[in-house]
């Protein structure tokens, strides 16, 4: 790996077509993926980029290191078999909205509760893109597509919300073209140890163009989206005067300097409380209402299953009578085959 961390960035390109069309989301989120590896200067040889099926799904393609395309809704699956095989590795799962909660909710769900250590990127464009439009889990109410020609009659996932019930320990979200907060939350997901979720609101131009537009869009950005940072202050907007508090149980939008309100009443985030309650309301805060979270909402401890899973297989080979065939060649024991 080169020295130079321009060059090492080029090192994790492939030399593979990026087939993706002009203006998808989902090349702002290969390059912050690519810059995060270059960064902490991952050697190639020690990632594995897993992925599902579907636009979104095509990435590993792109990323000069190990990968594997594997079926639809499967990539959780495949992923925690990878890192449980081999701890060493630090692996990434791509998926969609469609890969990882439709087909394959289940594998999600499990591979969050097992708390196996992957860094999951669910690009959520809120539509099955590679089939051409059809309506997914996170497609809003009402959302009118292919499959639901008068408007869907279902409420959405809602990613952080189901990552949250599912036990999880690390969620985080970022804006496909906002380079600054993707890597940040990136890299906090890769430091993380055990499931870590990076939801990222991404564009499909063809499908479903504009769909996060009322929050992505550089206009309204700043006053309806909060970034939010462990131990700072929640505050947010153009003028950094609107704040988030606690206001019984429910949190509360409210403009610094108004009706007696100062920095101080402001909720202090603390992204590292085992107690989900306050990460699940962030995760949950939906325009107009409240402003949209980005950033690390939950990056909490608990035991990693990869890690338990070895240390429970080493103990158990120690108290086995039963040797392998290592153990009988280093023993010095003398044994003959008949
Ligand atoms: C078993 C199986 N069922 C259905 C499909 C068809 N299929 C391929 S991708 C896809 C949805 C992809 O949507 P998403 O995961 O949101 O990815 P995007 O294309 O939006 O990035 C579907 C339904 C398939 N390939 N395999
Ligand atoms: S169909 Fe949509 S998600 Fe797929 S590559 Fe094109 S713009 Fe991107
Ligand atoms: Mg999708």
């Amino acid at each position: 790996m080169s020295e130079n961390n321009k060059l090492a960035f080029q090192e994790y390109k492939s030399d593979q077509r990026v087939r993706w069309c002009p203006g998808c989301g989902d090349h702002a989120i290969l390059n912050s993926i690519q810059k995060v590896m270059a960064d902490m200067k991952v050697p190639q040889e020690e990632v594995a980029v897993i992925s599902g099926i579907g636009c979104s799904s095509r990435l590993p393609y792109y990323m000069n290191t190990y990968g594997f395309h594997t079926i639809h809704g499967r990539a959780s699956a495949v992923a925690s078999g990878v890192k449980v095989a081999n701890p060493k590795l630090h692996v990434w799962q791509i998926t969609g909205d469609g890969d990882a909660l439709a087909i394959g909710g289940n594998h999600f769900i499990h591979a969050i509760r097992r708390n196996i250590d992957i860094n999951v990127i669910l690009f959520n464009n809120q539509i099955y893109g590679l089939t051409k439009g059809q309506y997914s889990p996170t497609s809003k109410r009402g959302f009118i597509s292919k499959t639901s020609p008068y408007g869907t009659i279902e409420y959405p996932f809602r990613p952080g919300e189901l990552t949250i019930g599912a036990r999880g320990y690390f969620f985080a979200r970022t804006i496909d073209k906002d380079l600054k907060v993707s890597t940040k939350v990136m890299k906090a997901a890769a430091e993380h140890k055990g499931t870590s979720i990076v939801e990222v609101l991404q564009n499909c131009v063809i499908y479903n163009d504009n769909t996060h537009k009322e929050i992505t869009d550089k206009q309204f950005k700043d006053d309806r989206t909060i970034v939010l940072e462990h131990g700072k202050p929640m505050i947010f907007g153009k003028e950094r005067n609107k704040g988030l508090l606690l206001d019984g149980i429910k949190l509360r939008v409210v403009t610094i300097g108004e009706d007696g309100v100062t920095e101080k009443d402001l909720l202090v985030h603390d992204a590292h409380c085992e107690d989900p309650t306050i990460h699940l309301k962030l995760a949950d805060m939906e325009y107009p209402d409240f402003p949209v979270a980005l950033g690390v909402i939950r990056d909490s401890e608990a035991p990693v299953y990869d890690q338990c899973a070895r240390m429970q297989i080493d103990e158990i080979r120690e108290r086995s009578k039963i040797k392998t065939f290592k153990d009988l060649v280093t023993s010095g024991e003398v044994w003959e085959v008949k």
